[in-house]
């Protein structure tokens, strides 16, 4: 994984405490990782993971909805997240995180007795925008919709493995 924030290696520690190969990118004041910078640090993770294979690497830009949307880092796929706890209006005040991402997650669903966040309001905004975008929902927490993430990231190996095997 290759975490990028604007100050503190802290995300990486989480995620290395969990096991798995992770390199902290950060960009002292700049709201967005960019192509060069990533490509620097998959080099850093390579190393990091020593001889392990990456199947998939995981890129969480720098958390905002505006300036990482427009930027390539040279991912397979982009997936925009909006937690319960940031209200529904998201979509539609920030459109081309939607518009540029394959895939809307709705997270922290477990949250959603304490807020007003109407899903299909918010997801149907997405669609408005992107009707290509797959949605999901699912909590960290309780572990509810994982399954359906898990499925997504799996197909998702599978997918690209083919393609590579066209390639070569
Ligand atoms: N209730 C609830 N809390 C969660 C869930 N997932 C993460 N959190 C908590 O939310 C807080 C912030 O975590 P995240 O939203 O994952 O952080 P992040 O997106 O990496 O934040 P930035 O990198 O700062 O943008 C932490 O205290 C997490 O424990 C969830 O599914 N439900
Ligand atoms: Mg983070």
């Amino acid at each position: 994984m290759i975490e990028g924030d604007i100050e503190t290696e802290r995300d990486a520690e989480r995620i290395r405490a969990k096991g798995v190969p992770v390199i902290q990118l950060t960009t002292g004041g700049a709201c967005h990782l960019d192509a060069a910078m990533t490509h620097k640090g998959f080099h850093r993770l390579e190393k990091e993971a020593g001889g392990q294979t990456i199947d998939l690497l995981f890129i969480e830009n720098v958390g905002n909805l505006v300036c990482p949307s427009t930027f390539d880092l040279g991912e397979h796929e982009r997936v925009v997240l909006v937690s319960v706890p940031e209200g529904p209006d998201k979509p539609a005040k920030y459109p081309k995180a939607f518009i540029s991402s394959q895939t809307f997650v709705v997270s922290k669903t477990d949250l959603l007795p304490h807020f007003d966040f109407p899903v299909a309001e918010a997801i149907g905004d997405a669609l408005h925008l992107n009707p290509h975008l797959r949605t999901m929902e699912l909590s960290a927490t309780t572990g509810e919709g994982m399954e359906t993430w898990l499925n997504y990231l799996r197909e998702l190996v599978v997918k690209m493995k083919q393609e590579k095997n066209q390639v070569q």
